[in-house]
């Protein structure tokens, strides 16, 4: 069946799921969105007939011609909306951060387990890339043994002024939070943010970060965050097994050699560098959503990132490691998904 989809927040993520919806993914139609701003709701519908601009995010998800609803605002008001989701009993595609603090996080879980089912998928894109599932499926081929430890950097050109330095756990270092779960299968036990020399292009910012995680079996994962690093959108994960490593590779199938150089283009952005990968995300969810079950990162997933990001802020403020402790976990997410 067809699914017609509700949009809130039609900033530069929300605009990009709405054309993906409209032009890429099959079975699926923007026809309602909201955002704070009505100028940006309505440019975002600008050339879709029959989709309704609302004047609250709410209105969407109460709207009856609604039939699931993609939350894409400020980290901030995610909360809100994807308990009114819950509460209509629509299925909710969140953008992350599934939402600002961990309790906001238990809040909604606590609404699925009255709800007794899950309804909300977390966009934690890197599980739908084809390089992350490469190496993935690398890691449980059991070819380079048990893996030990991990490299990752996760390295942005320049940020906007609104990033403030908790965004670089809660909204940049939380991919890695959650892919290293993703990964190895298990959880992040404690959490260690160290402060380098500043880059002078962050201005007041601490940037970069090294972060340092270590996991139930004792893997340990050293995460740079570089937000300000200029020459492009790069992102690297290697994994050090016992008889081997893994890592993703550099991206590009053309290499150019020339005036004695040899050089490869890098992406821009995270819309360049996962494009494929948010196509697959989309598809997946309005294919989970017609089917009538939930599939993807769940609530749970939302909910551990978000405690790793709170013991990572902590961290950064005291400069001691910090313990990394869960709930225990609802049955109701204890089946694996992508
Ligand atoms: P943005 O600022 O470009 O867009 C956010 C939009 O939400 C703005 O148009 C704003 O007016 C609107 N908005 C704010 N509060 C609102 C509210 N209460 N109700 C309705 N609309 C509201 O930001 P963005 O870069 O598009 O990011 C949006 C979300 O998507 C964030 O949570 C961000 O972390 C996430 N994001 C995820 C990825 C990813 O790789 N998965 C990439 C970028 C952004
Ligand atoms: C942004 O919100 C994202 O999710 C990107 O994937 C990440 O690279 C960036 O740092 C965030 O600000």
């Amino acid at each position: 069946p067809h699914v017609r989809v509700g949009v809130i927040g039609t900033g530069v993520i929300g605009k990009e799921h709405i054309r993906r919806l409209t032009h890429v993914t099959a079975g699926a139609e923007v026809v309602a969105v909201a955002d704070v701003d009505p100028a940006r709701a309505r440019d975002a519908v600008a050339g879709l007939t029959g989709a309704r601009v609302h004047a609250d995010g709410l209105e969407v998800v109460r709207d009856d011609q609604v039939d699931a609803v993609v939350v894409a605002s400020w980290g901030p008001t995610h909360e809100e909306y994807v308990l009114a989701g819950i509460d209509a009993g629509k299925p909710v595609f969140c953008e992350k951060p599934l939402a600002a603090t961990q309790e906001a996080c238990v809040r909604i879980i606590d609404a699925e387990l009255a709800a007794g089912r899950r309804l909300v998928q977390v966009g934690f894109m890197r599980r739908y890339d084809a390089a992350y599932r490469a190496l993935k499926d690398v890691l449980a081929s059991g070819s380079i043994g048990l893996p030990l430890m991990m490299h990752c950097a996760h390295r942005n050109p320049s940020v906007s002024s609104h990033y403030t330095p908790d965004m670089a756990l809660t909204d940049t270092a939380v991919h890695e939070f959650d892919v290293t779960r993703w990964l190895l299968d298990e959880e992040i036990v404690a959490i260690n943010v160290l402060t380098p020399r500043p880059n002078r292009r962050g201005g007041e910012l601490q940037d970069p970060l090294l972060i340092l995680l270590e996991t139930e079996n004792g893997v340990l994962v050293d995460v740079e965050t570089s937000v300000n690093i200029g020459y492009g959108y790069d992102i690297r994960h290697e994994v050090v097994g016992e008889d081997g490593t893994a890592e993703l590779g550099a991206g590009s199938p053309v290499v150019l050699r020339r005036d004695g150089g040899a050089t490869g283009p890098i992406p821009a952005d995270w819309e360049e560098r996962f494009s494929g990968a948010y196509e697959v995300e989309m598809q997946e969810w309005v294919h989970s959503v017609a089917a009538g079950a939930s599939s993807g990162p769940t609530s749970w997933d939302g909910y551990a990132a978000a405690v790793l990001s709170d013991a990572g802020m902590e961290s950064l403020r005291t400069g001691a490691k910090v313990a990394v402790k869960l709930r225990p976990k609802p049955d109701l997410y204890a089946t694996r998904t992508p």
